[in-house]
């Protein structure tokens, strides 16, 4: 359909307000939300993702696109809760306690869910209990979080530490991300994955959760 490939487009542009006018749009014209949510922003979010990837585009425009996103997402997210689309996992988020960077987190979020995935964001500055206690509540199979300081980094194994004494090491399983973490790091700690990008995040996740 015309009108996804230009929300697509738009997206990619980072254009907020076209995307958002071009949402209303194609709701109105009665297109499923599913279908705006997968042909239109999530096709434009690949395409961002793979940008970015491949060091096309940079963080200024990933986060026009990733906002842009997050308006037409909030216009879409009563259509998709009516169509009763089922979620592909759900995802706890955080950045770990003793840091407030949260942007890099952010974009990790926003792709999550660009990816289908259901994504409770604890924010930043999240200590290891209310990680542990997030997944418990909504049955959250995966904990995902950020560190940006070289300082915060033990706060992930704390995580990890605390789901293995709380039993809960091979039910919810964890992913690890930031500028000064590394899959070595990871392995050290016992995470599960590591993700240097956002974009790598989503393929990690799809990986964890065995949804290609
Ligand atoms: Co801060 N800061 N900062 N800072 N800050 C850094 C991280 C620093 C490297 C700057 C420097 O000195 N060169 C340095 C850390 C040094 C170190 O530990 N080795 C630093 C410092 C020292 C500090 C303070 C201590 C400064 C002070 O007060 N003296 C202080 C600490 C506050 C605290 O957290 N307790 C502080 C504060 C701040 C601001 C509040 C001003 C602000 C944060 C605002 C916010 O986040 N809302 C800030 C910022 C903006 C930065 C820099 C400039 C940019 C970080 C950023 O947002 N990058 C940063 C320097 C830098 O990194 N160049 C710096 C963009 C973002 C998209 O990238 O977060 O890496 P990033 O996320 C990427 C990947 O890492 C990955 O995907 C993302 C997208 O591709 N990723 C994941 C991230 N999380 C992931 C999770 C995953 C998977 C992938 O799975 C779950």
């Amino acid at each position: 359909v015309e009108i996804l490939k230009q929300i697509a487009q738009h997206l990619i542009n980072g254009d907020e307000e076209e995307v958002e006018q071009l949402t209303r749009q194609a709701v109105d014209q009665g297109l499923p939300g599913r279908q705006v949510l997968d042909d239109g922003l999530i096709a434009g979010m690949n395409v961002v993702g793979e940008q970015f990837r491949n060091h096309e585009m940079f963080l200024p425009d990933v986060l026009l696109a990733a906002r842009a996103m997050h308006v037409s997402m909030a216009i879409l997210k009563p259509r998709l809760l009516e169509e009763d689309v089922p979620s592909r996992g759900k995802v706890v988020l955080g950045t770990v306690e003793g840091d407030q960077h949260d942007i890099g987190k952010n974009l990790v979020s926003i792709m999550l869910q660009g990816a289908g995935f259901d994504v409770i964001d604890l924010g930043y500055n999240v200590p290891a209990d209310k990680f542990i206690a997030a997944a418990r509540e909504n049955n959250a199979p995966l904990i995902g979080m950020s560190a940006l300081l070289t300082t915060t980094m033990p706060a992930m194994q704390r995580v990890i530490t605390r789901l293995k004494e709380e039993g809960l090491a091979g039910a919810v399983r964890t992913i690890i991300g930031g500028a000064p973490v590394s899959a070595d790091f990871a392995r050290q700690i016992g995470a599960d994955a590591y993700a240097r990008d956002a974009a790598h995040a989503v393929d990690q996740v799809k990986t964890l959760m065995g949804v290609a």
